[in-house]
């Protein structure tokens, strides 16, 4: 034990001198003692710390606002004729690899009364588009998701009715048209967001709501209203995304009161009770709902919510088990949104935000990401009318841009930009 003790400061020296000798230069000599180092060390955190502490308030230098420059180009806007086109959905109904623009449009006026019907504009490769009724419906649509029935070959929509609160369910046939496949239960009415997803991970499509209903379907297209959302408070918005990776599909919502709520999928169709995540109020006027969209805005593989108040977005960061962090502000200012979507518009692997706005001429602003989870202002689109109702983007020409689309249904209209190569100056 005592030659052990003797030899053990030796040891420590002969270490500390190693490491003393690796960290320094090669061309310079190794320096001959290591109490110099430490102390020198040790000298320099003090400086540190002490030039730390000198400023009380460190805050990290703030930069001068850029001037924005655009840094994506979109050509002159087409337009498409839809008849109070509010919403739609880009699905590739046709499945020719394009995508096509799916909406829900209204014929006629008070006096004759109205006709509501889904209307399909397919895309031609880019050259125009075939425009087509696919579906008549008994009651207007405010809003409209597709998604591909599994082993059907088949695609699928839900629409709330209206009427008694139910949700149709409608089905593809094999003429391309979509007929009335099922109705769905619904146990109050305030349905807006119906998602068809595999909630139980049977291959059969389930529908869930923001109302809070979730209804799984058998086989036969019998729906059974079985769960609800627990410790939803008013979900205006609604998105569904597998946030801790367990291979079932996680629900967030987010209203108007600011809340995020979680609510993490068992796998059987059923959820937890929600975590609820309060964002600031930072002093809307008026209150219009809420926004919710789950992507993975900063990079880590980790999904985050990007939602809105009435005029305020936030970006909520996604810990990857179904916990978020304090909500950032997405953007710096406080638009009155009508509608965004964030997808990757620049192609340079970070998601950027795509704003449209009500009451402006041009409507549809681009915020580039940062890679933080907050964007800055690009570049404005004109998508060929004012008040665009709801954003979308796609790549229509198939060129790997992806293209705007906007709808203006009180202009009648859906709008196009391209977006075009702005390094060639095309
Ligand atoms: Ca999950
Ligand atoms: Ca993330
Ligand atoms: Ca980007
Ligand atoms: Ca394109």
């Amino acid at each position: 034990m005592k030659p052990a003790n003797v030899l053990l400061p030796i040891l420590i020296s002969l270490v500390l001198s190693a490491c003393g000798g690796s960290s320094g230069s090669d061309a310079e000599p190794p320096q001959p003692s290591e109490t110099n180092d430490s102390s020198s060390d040790s000298t320099q955190e003090e400086a540190d710390s002490t030039a730390s502490e000198e400023t009380p308030e460190p805050s990290e230098p703030t930069a001068p606002p850029k001037p924005s420059e655009p840094v994506v180009s979109f050509s002159a806007p087409s337009l498409l004729s839809a008849n109070n086109a509010y919403w739609f959905s880009i699905f590739d109904i046709d499945t020719d690899g394009a995508s096509d623009i799916i909406a829900p449009t209204m014929e006629g006026d008070q006096w004759t009364g109205y006709t509501y019907s889904v209307t399909a504009f397919s895309n031609l490769d880019g050259h125009g588009f075939n425009r087509a009724t696919i579906a008549d419906l008994e009651y207007g649509a405010s809003w409209i998701s597709l998604f591909e029935v599994p082993n059907k070959n088949s695609i699928g929509f839900f629409i709330p009715t209206g009427a008694d609160c139910s949700i149709a369910y409608y089905q593809s046939n094999e003429t391309d048209g979509f007929d009335g496949f099922a109705s769905v239960p619904s146990i109050s009415c305030g349905n807006r967001y119906v998602l068809g997803k595999d909630l139980n991970n049977d291959q059969v499509i389930d529908s869930i709501s923001n109302a809070g209903h979730i209804n799984i379907a058998s086989n036969d297209g019998e729906f059974t209203t079985s769960h609800d959302l627990i410790g939803l408070t008013s979900g205006a918005a609604l998105a569904i995304s597998d946030l801790d990776k367990d291979g079932a599909g996680d629900a967030v919502t987010f209203d108007g009161d600011r809340t995020l709520a979680v609510f993490m999928g068992i796998g059987d169709g059923s959820f937890e009770t929600a975590n609820l995540y309060l964002a600031p109020d930072n002093g809307c006027f008026t209150s219009h709902g809420g926004l919710v969209v789950l992507r993975d805005v900063n990079g880590d593989e980790n999904i985050d919510a990007v939602a809105a108040d009435s005029c305020n977005i936030f970006s909520f960061l996604g810990n990857g088990d179904g916990t978020f962090s304090e909500p950032l502000k997405a953007i710096s200012s406080s638009p009155v949104w009508s509608d965004y979507e964030v997808a990757d518009i620049n192609s340079d692997g970070v998601y950027d935000l795509i704003l449209a706005e009500a009451n402006q001429e041009t409507s549809v602003t681009i915020y580039t990401g940062k890679g933080d989870g907050t964007f800055e202002h690009a570049a404005q689109v004109d998508t060929g009318a004012p008040d665009a109702m709801q954003v979308g983007a796609a790549d229509l020409n198939n060129d790997g841009l992806l293209d705007v689309i906007a709808s203006h249904g009180y202009h009648n209209t859906i709008g196009i930009a391209l977006q075009t190569d702005s390094d060639s100056g095309l």
